[in-house]
């Protein structure tokens, strides 16, 4: 498999952990954000959202959009699982990975932010608008998470698995 990933991606970050805890092999191909590679015409006709991860199976097929990557590995190799067996859990864990990946992430996108400083706001005002949502969403997390186990919701990533 390749994975087009960025090192500072925290949406590449979250396909790369569950391929390494899943114990799959992939190449990183990497693809500079900064540089604007995301944006190139090649790049573009893989992933339409101009953004990273992008997944390429060995059979060439592509998956964009790092939660439904997520998903797709989860489905395809259920071993070691990365969400609990119960219904009401799974959906704890997902409001948990929501919470970063659909309230915190987008409004601090590379492409968000370089749009408040094209509007005129500073570095220092595009430094308190991060800090204010990741604050918010951190705060949000950390009330939804065990306090009192390593990883989030208990002793393993998936939580009290019962496979
Ligand atoms: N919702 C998408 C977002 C992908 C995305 O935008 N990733 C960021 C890196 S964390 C990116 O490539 N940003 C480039 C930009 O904003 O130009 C996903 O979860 O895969």
């Amino acid at each position: 498999m390749k994975l087009y990933t960025y090192w500072r991606s925290t949406t590449s970050y979250r396909v790369r952990s569950a391929l390494n805890l899943k114990g799959i092999d992939f190449v990183s191909v990497p693809v500079n954000l900064v540089a604007g590679e995301q944006q190139a015409e090649n790049y573009a006709r893989i992933n339409p959202g101009l953004g990273v991860p992008t997944l390429v199976t060995d059979d060439g097929t592509v998956l964009t959009q790092s939660m439904a990557i997520l998903d797709w590995l989860e489905e395809v190799y259920p071993v070691p699982a990365l969400l609990p067996v119960d219904p009401v859990e799974r959906a704890r864990v997902r409001a948990a990975a929501m919470v970063i990946a659909a309230d915190v992430h987008p409004v601090n996108n590379l492409r968000v932010v370089g749009e408040l400083k094209k509007m005129g706001h500073s570095q220092e005002d595009a430094v308190d608008w991060m800090n204010l949502w990741m604050s918010k969403g951190f705060t949000a997390f950390q009330s939804l998470i065990r306090a009192d186990t390593p990883f989030c919701f208990g002793d393993t990533p998936s939580g009290p698995v019962t496979l």
